[in-house]
């Protein structure tokens, strides 16, 4: 990513105070967030986008210990958006950084490498409200107040179709490779279609492929993100559809022995949540059709968990697990 092609966040504190710093939300609303990244058409917005050892207005204010916190995408960013959270603009002599979330419920992310890294990145890849917070801790053990920013994640398609999950008896559902976690999928079948339909009719990892779905482009939909390895999410887009009912399924895939889990699915139309099934219990090899989505009038219905189907096969043309 380069820094002059993203919108830069700015954060304002008064140095030299225990007050902790405020994120301007006006001043820091951004005009690209995300989706032009590599323009670099708008270098006017990276002022202090990385920290800088030479001494300027902000180093010069700091002559006491407060913790700041600068996003670098912006506080209004688009699911799956890698956020470069600047912590080491903080004010003092810093012995120690701690970061903090709160994330959308079913969010799973990490910070990245750790959460006492100065400038960690944290994956925002749910939809909703991420408010992040840093304490800073000084050489002599004097620790600031505590800095907040607050960044909301909207999709930016006509339809988008969530997937997370809990596995309660997963030590660790951060973790990531082969067998890591419990593997469910994320299923939007097109009207008329039968799920596992690899031909592009039903939309999941195996499947969600040209031929088109409607409309003069092929690539109207899309699985955005896949996940083999536990939690979630996993995300459907779409834009443009045919005029008919499309059905909503979650299919445990392969548990990886961490079954059950609780999978929460929830369908947001230009970028509003619309329709929601939360933690219903599915095991190993379980499918749920939970709902259906009419277009393009936009009326959801289901039974989130109430049906479920038990040791569900892919048909034979698919191919079992
Ligand atoms: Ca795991
Ligand atoms: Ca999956
Ligand atoms: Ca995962």
């Amino acid at each position: 990513m380069r820094a002059d092609s993203v919108a830069a966040a700015v954060a304002f504190c008064v140095c030299g105070t225990l007050a902790a710093c405020q994120v301007d939300v006006d001043a820091v609303r951004p005009t690209d967030v995300g989706a032009d990244v590599g323009t670099g058409s708008d270098t006017a917005d990276a002022v202090d986008t990385a920290p800088d050892a030479t001494g300027d207005a902000d180093d010069a204010a700091c002559d006491g210990l407060a913790a700041r916190i600068e996003v670098l995408e912006g506080l209004e960013v688009v699911p799956q958006t890698k956020l470069h959270l600047i912590g080491s603009l903080s004010c003092g002599d810093i012995a120690r950084y701690q970061w903090e979330v709160a994330q959308p419920v079913g969010s799973r992310s990490v910070f990245l490498p750790s959460a006492t890294a100065p400038d960690p990145t944290f994956e925002a890849n749910v939809a909703g409200l991420y408010v992040f917070r840093l304490v800073v801790t000084g050489m002599d053990g004097e620790v600031s107040e505590r800095a907040e920013a607050s960044v909301t994640v909207t999709p930016d398609h006509a339809v988008h179709v969530e997937l997370v999950w809990d596995t309660p008896s997963d030590p660790n559902q951060t973790d990531e490779g082969p067998a890591a976690g419990a593997d469910l999928d994320l299923h939007l079948l097109a009207p008329g279609g039968a799920w596992f339909d690899s031909d592009g009719v039903d939309c999941f990892w195996g499947g969600c492929v040209p031929p088109s779905w409607g409309g003069p482009v092929t690539d109207d939909r899309s699985l955005d993100r896949d996940d083999d390895d536990g939690a979630g999410p996993e995300n459907i887009n779409a834009d443009v559809m045919p005029a008919g009912v499309y059905r909503v399924g979650v299919h445990t895939w392969d548990a990886h022995g961490f079954a059950p889990s609780y999978a929460t699915v929830r369908v947001y139309l230009y970028g509003v949540l619309v329709f929601e099934c939360e933690d219903m219990a599915i095991g190993e090899r379980d499918f749920i059709e939970l709902g259906t989505l009419s277009w393009p009038d936009g009326a959801t219905a289901g039974r989130c968990g109430a049906d479920v189907i038990h040791d569900f096969s892919p048909p034979p043309w698919f191919g079992a697990p």
